[in-house]
């Protein structure tokens, strides 16, 4: 079972995890980890810390010669910006003469941290509630996805909206992962290398253009955007997580890891809220015979029926809201006095949903390891990949 942990405030000197549960035997560098790092630092209307950090890990336990032991791995990523916070995120210091923030923003997790844990700083809520955090989420889940990979795992992710830019056509998009899907396991990190070649992770040039421009008018504005991403997962096993009980249900515990991303406000597998509209007979997969396989024309459930993966690829979609912190001022109370007043802004991103489909590829990879696992075994990467490859037999 593989479980983690994170800890480090955004403007903080660093941030650390620990991964508990790593089978031993799992080959993993630094440069990987970092190659995914700097994935998620990327896509067009990113703000100005992203030209600060230069995120890179360091691995301090739990690796020996290049694989995992099996022990817990414990990692290390360094906030370069703490440099120009020293005295406002001093730990020892009695904070005088650190101006305190009292307007909350609407839509940020301040107002209701600081309701909740009585702070009178709203300082102490936007550092740790920030997606600074992130960084180390995807530290922490690509050891687990190298391990899925070596399996012959692979998770992918590419946007399909920002803003109101959105592909409208989603079959040519369709037909592309399927003509990559049927080619390899590795599939969904082929879909993964084509969005990495454009600035906002689209498959469709003309939608990319339309976000891009989109994200130019929205800084002009002091606007902020949100958007879709979707993620595939391929080289799946049938039979991941279970319908036997409600927490062993593959599609809750994935949802639950990408919604837990700052940010996000909803998931969908699948096509559930466009099924949500169809009667049965134009939503569910049939089944056929072919060669004497059976066979599934369309995927439609996104690989999971009863919270089991039934061998075809894993699509899971997230939409994130845009960014609480807006220029162009919303209307709020300071705290301190009680009077209305205009939100206040401090340095962010304008759109930051490619990053947010780097960091879902990241986050849901322990949710599919932990299942792998439970079917497979847990203490040797070589007893999983042999009972894996017994399975698939
Ligand atoms: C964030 C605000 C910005 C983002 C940050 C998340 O940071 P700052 O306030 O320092 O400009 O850049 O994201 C990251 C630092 C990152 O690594 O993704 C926020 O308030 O959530």
């Amino acid at each position: 079972m593989i479980r983690y942990l994170t800890a480090g405030e955004s403007h903080g000197s660093e941030l650390v995890g620990i991964v508990e549960g790593m089978p031993a035997g799992v080959t993993i560098t630094k440069e990987y980890i970092d190659h995914q790092l700097w994935r998620r630092q990327q896509g067009y209307g990113r703000g100005g810390r992203m030209r600060i950090e230069q995120d890179s890990v360091e691995i301090l336990s739990g690796v020996r010669f290049g694989k995992t032991l099996g022990s817990p791995v414990a990692l290390r990523i360094v906030n370069r910006d703490h440099a120009s916070w020293l005295a406002v995120m001093d730990s020892a210091s009695d904070g005088r003469g650190v101006e305190k923030v009292t307007i909350p923003r609407p839509g940020h997790a301040e107002y209701a941290a600081a309701m909740k844990y009585g702070y009178d700083d709203l300082r102490n809520a936007i550092e740790r509630s920030s997606a600074r955090e992130t960084a180390m989420r995807v530290a922490v889940g690509t050891i687990v996805r190298k391990f899925l990979e070596d399996l012959g795992i692979f998770i992918g992710s590419h946007v399909l909206s920002i803003g109101a830019a959105e592909t409208i056509d989603r079959s040519a998009i369709d037909r592309k992962i399927l003509r990559l899907a049927s080619k390899a396991s590795c599939a969904a990190y082929k879909v993964t290398e084509e969005a990495d070649r454009s600035p906002v992770r689209m498959l469709d040039p003309r939608t990319e253009a339309k976000a891009i421009a989109a994200i130019k008018r929205a800084k002009k504005q002091g606007n902020t955007l949100g958007g879709i991403f979707e993620v595939l997962v391929t080289g799946l096993p049938i039979g991941l997580g279970s319908h036997v009980h409600h927490d062993r249900k593959l599609d809750g515990q994935l949802a639950q890891a990408v919604m837990s991303i700052q940010a996000v406000k909803g998931v969908e597998i699948g096509d559930a809220f466009a099924s949500a509209r169809k009667p049965g007979s134009e939503v569910h997969d049939e089944f056929i015979v072919r060669g004497g396989a059976i066979q599934r024309p369309t995927n439609r459930a996104g690989g999971l029926e009863g919270g089991i993966t039934n061998g075809e690829i894993l699509i899971l979609r997230g939409a994130m809201k845009p960014i609480a912190t807006l220029a162009q001022p919303l209307r709020s109370v300071d705290l301190r006095t009680g009077m209305p007043v205009q939100s206040r802004y401090e340095r962010s991103d304008v759109c930051a949903v490619p990053a947010c489909s780097v960091i879902a590829e990241a986050v849901i990879a322990p949710v599919l390891a932990n299942a792998v696992q439970e079917r497979f075994g847990g203490d040797r990467f070589a007893d999983i990949l042999k009972n894996c490859r017994r399975a698939a037999r």
